[in-house]
This record gives structure tokens, sequence and C-alpha cells, in this order.
């Protein structure tokens, strides 16, 4: 079993695409574990994509995802990380398969709609970064055995 992060960026969660989406990784079988509509700062957006800093288009990047709210998600299955890449289609909508998320969505790179981890490296990093640590859920929850 296999976890993976994935984030609906604000021209998706604008164009009311969160449904769409959320009901296409249902669809497929994937298990949601985690989900939360946040904006985030610009610290946050320079550390999960800080891999493209010296990129031409990096400020940009940054400025368009903290332009708006993102829905980010834990999505749990066998071959999670490459599935949900699958469902998302290439990085590069105009060259994205109909079909795919990007693919059906969206015209330009630039607001290419969603994120998905591209290996489980970036997986563990983007699921800590966003949620915290997985296995301790913020909101505390009750064993129902427990209570009197
Ligand atoms: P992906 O893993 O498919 O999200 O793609 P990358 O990590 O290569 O790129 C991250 C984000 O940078 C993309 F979602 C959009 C942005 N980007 C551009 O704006 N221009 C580019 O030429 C490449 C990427």
């Amino acid at each position: 079993m296999e976890r993976t992060f994935v984030m609906v960026k604000p021209d998706g969660v604008r164009r009311g695409l969160v449904g769409p989406i959320l009901t296409r990784f249902e669809q497929k079988g994937f298990k949601l574990q985690d989900l939360k509509l946040m904006m985030i700062d610009r610290e946050l957006a320079e550390q999960h994509y800080g891999e493209h800093r010296e990129r031409p288009f990096f400020g940009e990047l940054v400025s368009f995802l903290t332009s708006g709210k993102v829905c980010a998600m834990v999505w749990e299955g066998p071959n999670a990380i490459a599935g949900a890449r699958l469902l998302i289609g290439q990085t590069n909508p105009a060259n994205a398969a109909p079909g795919t998320i990007r693919g059906d969505f969206a015209l330009e790179v630039s607001e290419n709609i969603i994120h998905g981890s591209d290996s489980a490296e970036s997986a563990g990093r983007e699921i800590a970064l966003f949620f915290g640590d997985a296995e301790e859920p913020d909101i505390p929850r009750f064993n129902i055995d427990e209570i009197d």
C-alpha cells in the first residue's frame, strides 16, 4: 500500500473542479486519507517547489500557488504515486492525453490545475510538509470502547 500527496491548485479550486477530481480518484479506487482546503503562504509554496528555485518560472509559480485556496489531499492505494500521476496526465496540458485530468480540464502549463508527488521520497516530504506527521491526526479522536 502506498500513499501520495495530491493538491488541487488555486485555478482548480476557483473553477469548481475539486468535486470532479475527487470523483476520479474515488472511481479509480484510491482511498482518501486526509483532505484540507487551505491558503498556502509564500514560504510553504517555496518549500514545496524548492527543486524549481532556479527556474525562470519560479516567481510566477509561487505567486500563482498563493493566489487562492488549494485543496491538499492524501490518497492511498496500490501503486498510488504512479497511479495518481497517470490520472493527472503530462505536466503541460497541451500534451496531456484526453481522459487525464490535465488533458480534460486545462490548456496551459502555468495553470495546470493539480499536483501529484513524483516519487516515494517526494510523497513523504510533501505529506509531512502539508499535514505534519500523518500518524498523528491534528483533531483528537477517541475510541468508543473507552467511554464509560
Ligand atoms: P509536475 O510534477 O507534473 O507537476 O511538473 P513539474 O514538477 O515539472 O513542474 C511543477 C510546476 O511548475 C508545474 F505544475 C507548472 C510549473 N511549470 C511551469 O510553469 N513552466 C514550466 O515550463 C514547467 C513547469
